[in-house]
């Protein structure tokens, strides 16, 4: 089919998995097992970042770590997977930070729309100070944070019509992640919002429960939403990272010397698959088009409607956030 071969076309076109550097690791002579999930599905840019990490811990530890790979949420969306890890029945997942923030409120920063206005500034502050901060503060709670990929910059797409300004979004019925501030920011622009697992999505959109979602255009092509929805708008509205993470309870059983080797894994792998996601980007949003999707491209006097419009989001969300925090990204940006 269509959708099979342009997948392939573009898999084709990903940057290669890297050789692994590094060496072997002695570790205290047992075998372990990793089951990593994830929520996107085999053919997007983060099962390839899988790959590799999976590639990098079977050679560094001389074939004692084995992991095993499962995407399409097919252990759990990204918030059961958290919780499989919290309670030691999953080793790895790495979900959108978004679900995630009733447990970490400081993530909240993830969802701020238009915070982030290249990928050179998420990479400073995710590869940063903030970053590294972040990690810490999702090391609790059952998991260890060990590094960032990206899931991207987020587009709209919906089954009505085209999309360019905040007018057209009136009472449009928009799937978001499980985040209140995803609801606040579709509220604020007139739109008609719904919390709704990622897992249930494309048979959401298919049946016509919501009329759109959002998501960058590799998830959105990886996931075929576009077999369902006619229409996409570029508006590069909010950058979602993914963040790495492993259970407590099976990362308490492993020597320091592994535990140091997945942080390295985790960060190898997550500069890669950031450079497979950046690299696609195009290259897919053009495949979108000649696969039949109509997609607006927005005029930056367009883009700047729709930040005023948001404006309000940050008032209500400045206070949770911490506004020395926005402040710090916003003066990142401007270097
Ligand atoms: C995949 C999710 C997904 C996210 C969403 O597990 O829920 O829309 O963007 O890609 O993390």
């Amino acid at each position: 089919t269509l959708a099979t071969l342009s997948t392939a076309q573009a898999a084709a076109e990903m940057p290669p998995i890297p050789e692994v550097t590094g060496d072997v690791v002695e570790g205290d002579g047992n075998d372990y097992t990793i089951k990593f999930s994830i929520g996107t599905t085999q053919s997007g840019a983060q099962y390839r970042g899988l790959e590799y990490f999976e590639d990098i811990v079977e050679a560094r530890s001389d074939g004692h770590i084995q992991v095993e790979l499962f995407h399409s949420a097919q252990l759990g969306d990204d918030l059961q997977a958290v919780s499989a890890l919290q309670s030691g029945t999953l080793e790895m997942t790495a979900p959108s930070t978004s679900p995630l923030v009733n447990m970490f409120p400081q993530f909240a920063v993830f969802d701020l729309p238009f915070l982030f206005p290249t990928p050179e500034v998420a990479d400073e502050v995710l590869d940063g100070e903030i970053g590294d901060s972040m990690l810490g503060i999702a090391s609790s709670n059952g998991l260890v944070a060990i590094g960032w990929a990206e899931n991207g910059y987020r587009q709209l797409t919906n089954s009505q019509a085209a999309v360019d300004s905040p007018d057209d979004l009136d009472g449009l019925k928009v799937r978001t992640m499980q985040n209140p501030i995803h609801l606040d920011i579709w509220r604020t622009l007139g739109a008609n919002p719904t919390p709704m697992s990622f897992a249930e999505l494309f048979t959401a959109l298919e049946q016509g429960v919501v009329d759109g979602q959002e998501n960058p255009w590799i998830t959105i092509q990886s996931s075929r939403f576009n077999e369902v929805q006619g229409y996409a708008s570029e508006t590069n509205h909010v950058y979602t990272p993914f963040i790495t993470l492993v259970s407590e309870r099976f990362w308490n059983k492993l020597p320091e010397s592994y535990q140091q080797m997945l942080v390295e894994a985790a960060q190898q792998m997550g500069d890669y698959e950031r450079e497979v996601s950046r690299s696609l980007n195009d290259q897919i949003k053009q495949e979108l088009i000649d696969e039949g999707m109509q997609i607006t491209e927005l005029t930056p006097e367009q883009v700047t409607t729709f930040q005023e419009s948001l404006a309000p989001v940050y008032d209500n969300w400045r206070d949770q956030v911490g506004g020395e925090l926005i402040d710090s990204i916003r003066a990142t940006s401007a270097q």
